[in-house]
């Protein structure tokens, strides 16, 4: 008996060290962590007061270019600096672009401002331009709509909360009060979304929001991160634990577009049109 329990007891050990050893190696070969990094002598260009990192960009057409930096307190991850995040403005074409801090009015509070991914919409009616912004004030997700002002502020119209935004990544915008955006967790604490890593639980989705209608566009995905919209208007968001890109109507590889961190997809191949 005594010989049977021991074999009962070793069992049981190597089976939970077997779990985490397989969880383990999933989250190094997911995180890419153990890749060989190429090196690329580019001719790059420091952008000074960026401090804190850039967490999303978004360029208008004609070589403007918004930032969001600063995101910290978020999945348990280090932070660089537990300051309030700070929007830039950027002209790409300027011969020397120098970052210029957004100047934020309006009833939003900017001690708690944390701001994740962005995405911008132009009005072609009458050209005003709407800078959507994920903000994470206290860990909640909610979204803040700003109406860009030639050539330093953002007037804050609008904040977008919702039961489905639960853990909002990134946001592409459709309209001026319309966009599509990706949770990239299913629980908020670290210990079961570890876990649904492990087993690998496609429990993340993509939410379509307007005034009218809040929906999930998509679904089935393990954590989706960058979204966002090619000029033929076709949908596209990367998963960051699958390494790949997701489709509302199926799955397809798009390697070669996607880093660890998934932010953003510039692709002409087809994707899932927006209904
Ligand atoms: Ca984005």
């Amino acid at each position: 008996m005594a010989a049977l329990k021991k074999v009962l007891i070793a069992a049981t050990v190597a089976a939970i060290a077997a779990f985490f050893g397989h969880g383990f190696l999933k989250i190094n070969r997911l995180s890419l962590a153990s890749r060989e990094m190429p090196v690329k002598h580019l001719k790059c260009h420091y952008l000074p007061n960026i401090e804190y990192g850039a967490e999303d960009i978004t360029v208008l057409k004609d070589g403007l270019a918004f930032l969001s930096t600063g995101l910290h307190d978020y999945l348990d991850m280090p932070s660089f600096s537990n300051e309030p995040g700070k929007m830039y403005v950027l002209d790409l074409l300027h011969p020397k672009p120098t970052p210029v801090e957004l100047q934020i009015k309006g009833e939003l509070d900017l001690s708690s401002f944390n701001p994740h991914g962005i995405s911008v919409y132009t009005d072609e009616a009458d050209d005003s331009i709407y800078l959507f912004v994920v903000n994470h004030p206290q860990r909640k997700s909610q979204v803040e709509i700003f109406r860009f002002v030639w050539d330093d502020t953002l007037v804050h119209l609008k904040t977008v909360a919702h039961p489905l935004l639960h853990s909002v990544n990134d946001i592409v915008a459709v309209g001026p009060e319309h966009f599509y955006a990706t949770n990239d967790r299913y629980f908020h604490n670290a210990a079961p979304q570890v876990l649904t890593v492990v087993l690998s639980l496609p429990w993340c989705n993509v939410v379509y929001y307007s005034p009218e209608e809040v929906r999930e566009a998509a679904g089935g995905i393990q954590s989706a991160n960058g979204i966002n919209i090619s000029p033929d208007k076709r949908l596209f968001s990367a998963h960051l634990t699958m390494n790949n890109a997701c489709v509302h109507n199926g799955c397809f590889n798009l390697e070669v577009h996607l880093n660890i961190q998934g932010l953003d997809i510039e692709t002409e191949t087809p994707g899932f049109r927006p209904q």
